[in-house]
């Protein structure tokens, strides 16, 4: 069972599933990743103003979440015209767990944070369906993951996540702001190379 995280507004629907997953599931979870990661490389996407993200991303499923000067948008194969690999079985397993009554996810963003690297708050609102949830699955490092409103600069409030931490969000917190203000970086041995990875799931049609 999660916990609900209290949102500012009294706003329902975010629910934290602390260690969800163990250390040998995280770890299965990873080698997977590192199939998808050989199939559809790591890519830094080029934000409509033009500017590198610090995140560095690729996607599973589907559909793939993609931002250049033209936008955010999903696209349906890798940049390099490869096919986006099949959603990691470690992650749909996640999702039927704690989503149950959702339709099945049709993109797995795969976020890989180093040392530097932060999101800027924003909103998930590149999807056709606000009423199915988003999932996500935090991995290695841990991270501070700011959460606010419905509204740009209303008040905010923290959660710090752990690798195998499940964040749902759905309901009315579908499209609150949020991001990720920094990774305590070295804190983890799961990931070779240390940092953090988000998977997001999500319901793209
Ligand atoms: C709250 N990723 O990829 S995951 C993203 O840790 C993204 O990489 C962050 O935000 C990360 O879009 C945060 C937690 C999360 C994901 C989706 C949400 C929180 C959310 C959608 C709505 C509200
Ligand atoms: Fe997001």
């Amino acid at each position: 069972a999660g916990e609900p995280i209290a949102l500012p507004g009294g706003l329902a629907g975010v629910v934290l599933h602390r260690g969800l997953l163990d250390r040998t599931a995280q770890a299965a979870l990873v080698e997977e990743l590192r199939q998808v990661v050989a199939r559809a490389p790591l890519f830094a996407p080029l934000t409509p103003w033009g500017k590198p993200m610090k995140v560095r991303m690729t996607s599973a499923g589907r559909f793939g979440w993609y931002t250049d000067r033209k936008g955010y948008r999903y696209i349906d194969a890798h940049p390099s015209g490869a096919p986006w690999p099949p959603i990691p079985q470690g992650a749909r397993a996640v999702w039927r767990r704690v989503a149950p009554d959702a339709r099945a996810p049709e993109c797995c963003l795969v976020n890989r944070y180093g040392e530097a690297a932060r999101m800027g708050l924003h909103q998930d609102r590149d999807e056709a369906d606000f009423s199915q949830p988003v999932v996500s699955i935090s991995l290695g490092d841990p991270a501070t993951f700011r959460i606010g409103g419905l509204q740009r600069g209303g008040p905010t409030t923290s959660v710090r996540l752990e690798s195998g931490d499940v964040l749902v969000i759905g309901g009315a917190a579908r499209l609150v702001h949020h991001g990720i203000d920094r990774i305590f970086f070295g804190r983890s041995d799961l990931l070779t190379d240390g940092g953090r990875i988000n998977l997001t799931l999500r319901v793209v049609t």
